[in-house]
């Protein structure tokens, strides 16, 4: 039995007293006895409540190709659309949907090999229905060339959707940007960058655009990490945060700006994570660079509350791959100017867990509370606000992104594995939670939750009676547990 698969199920013990969640609904791709891989690159919310899912599905005769699912907010699909490379490597990669005088656009980016095992990436225009209105493919300026698919802004100012890729001529990395404008649908390259490599974008709510993120290698063999704004493409950051610094991350909070989150190599405190926060004018308003003593820190997601306080989960290795080492997940908050407020350790019962890569994704309830969902093993836990378990559950796949939605209501995504290995391939799971009123976990909603919700009324204590997540034990949950009664 591995080390995490133990210490996995102790933690289980330790953190489920009882689920404070039942299952909506849920909906898995391919279908159960297709046998076919699903792999999830992405999940997007959009603007009718619905949920668009990316990634790359196994075919029996074109190996993976790229899917697009957009699933109605009752988790029945609305539309699927797969399209076909010619070879192994397809895949949706990203997704921008965008409104303007008359027109309503999705725009899903994709990578495709071609019949020579050549990259490309291509942009799809679809409807509401999900049916391609238009397709293009990054042209091919030179033999040899490959194109990765790295993601997707709005510029709204010149009302055109902003490809970023990565070109890949004779073993050289560029960055590649394209715009395509929204009215006449035309494709034109607008920077290259020589010698750089994206990973990624961030992009701000409001206004639009975004920044594109990447690395460039320097003389002294480091790699330095690179931020230029889409529209204009200044550069607005460049340079060794410390040795080798990867962008990893960027996380968008509506209406105050993105985060980039970096990874950072170098010195005494081994691994670090440097947090540069942008305003949408391209301004930098504050930057913290993260280390927890002498461990290695890596970012894994991020999340913001009602009060635009910036929330990172991440996983820190103390004396990597020695026969000590320890592996721990936390929690940083960041107040609106960028001061640590908090930094607490995730109670995921591992302590001591050599080899484990802690995953996992965040998000925040209305109350300011963590919600987090991990992958070893797979479990979903409401914290408190000062991180302390409020309920924990397990979680029947690996999860990849968590959505916090009204009432108290949870969707999680990601890959799921049949329990036998050889029975069936790992598949695309999403189910939608809602809140239990069966409080004292004995499986049944009766007097004894009900007399707690009464007991606790109209306290601001964060408690498992507030069941919605608001913040208060209110009108809202007394009415759930009633709904729930009996059942
Ligand atoms: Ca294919
Ligand atoms: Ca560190
Ligand atoms: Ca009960
Ligand atoms: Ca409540």
């Amino acid at each position: 039995m591995k080390r995490w698969t133990l210490s996995g199920i102790l933690a289980v013990l330790a953190l489920s007293a009882h689920a404070q969640l039942r299952e909506a609904w849920q909906y898995r791709f391919p279908e159960q006895g297709s046998g076919q891989v699903a792999e999830l690159r992405r999940a997007l919310k959009l603007a009718d409540g619905g949920l668009l899912l990316l990634g790359a599905v196994e075919t029996p005769l074109n190996a993976y190709d790229a899917f697009a699912i957009k699933l109605r907010p009752d988790g029945t699909p609305e539309w699927t659309l797969v399209q076909d490379g010619a070879l192994l490597d397809d895949a949706f990669v990203d997704a921008v949907e965008v409104s303007g005088f008359g027109y309503q656009h999705l725009y899903l980016l994709g990578q495709f090999m071609n019949a020579d095992g050549y990259l490309r990436a291509r942009l799809y225009r679809v409807d509401a229905g999900g049916q391609v209105q238009q397709m293009l493919e990054m042209p091919a300026d030179a033999p040899n060339l490959h194109y990765r698919a790295v993601g997707l802004v709005w510029d709204e100012q010149d009302e055109a959707v902003g490809v970023a890729t990565e070109r890949i001529s004779t073993g050289e990395s560029e960055a590649q940007l394209f715009t395509v404008y929204a009215d006449s649908g035309t494709l034109h390259p607008v920077s290259q960058r020589v010698n750089q490599r994206p990973w990624g974008v961030a992009r701000f709510a409001n206004p639009f655009s975004g920044l594109v993120l990447g690395t460039r290698g320097t003389f002294t063999g480091w790699v330095d990490a690179h931020i230029y704004k889409w529209v204009g493409a200044p550069e607005l950051f460049s340079g060794a945060v410390r040795g080798f610094d990867v962008p990893v991350i960027g996380y968008t909070v509506p209406g105050r700006g993105a985060v980039v989150g970096i990874h950072s190599f170098g010195g005494t405190t081994g691994d670090d994570i440097v947090l540069l926060f942008y305003n949408p004018n391209g301004s930098r308003e504050w930057a913290y660079r993260y280390t927890s003593a002498y461990y290695d820190d890596y970012l894994l997601s991020m999340a913001h509350d009602a009060q635009n306080r910036l929330y990172a989960l991440t996983t820190s290795v103390l004396w990597a791959n020695d026969r000590l080492e320890q592996v721990s997940m936390r929690l940083l908050r960041f107040s609106p100017n960028g001061t640590l407020e908090q930094d607490m350790v995730v109670p995921t019962g591992h302590t001591s867990s050599r080899g484990l890569s802690l995953r996992g994704v965040l998000g925040i309830n209305a109350a300011g509370q963590p919600i987090v969902a991990y992958a070893h093993p797979p479990f979903l836990t409401r914290l408190t606000r000062a991180g302390s378990v409020l309920w924990g559950m397990r979680l029947p796949m690996e999860p990849q992104a968590l959505f916090v939605e009204p009432q108290g209501a949870l969707l999680v995504a990601g890959s799921a594995f049949p329990e036998d290995p050889h029975a069936e391939a790992r598949y695309l799971l999403v189910v939608k939670y809602t809140p239990s009123a069966d409080l004292n976990g004995d499986g049944v909603v009766d007097d004894a939750d009900l007399l707690q919700v009464l007991l606790e009324f109209g306290t601001e204590g964060e408690t498992v009676a507030d069941l919605n997540g608001d913040g208060v034990v209110d009108d809202a949950d007394l009415i759930a547990v009633l709904f729930q009664f009996g059942s």
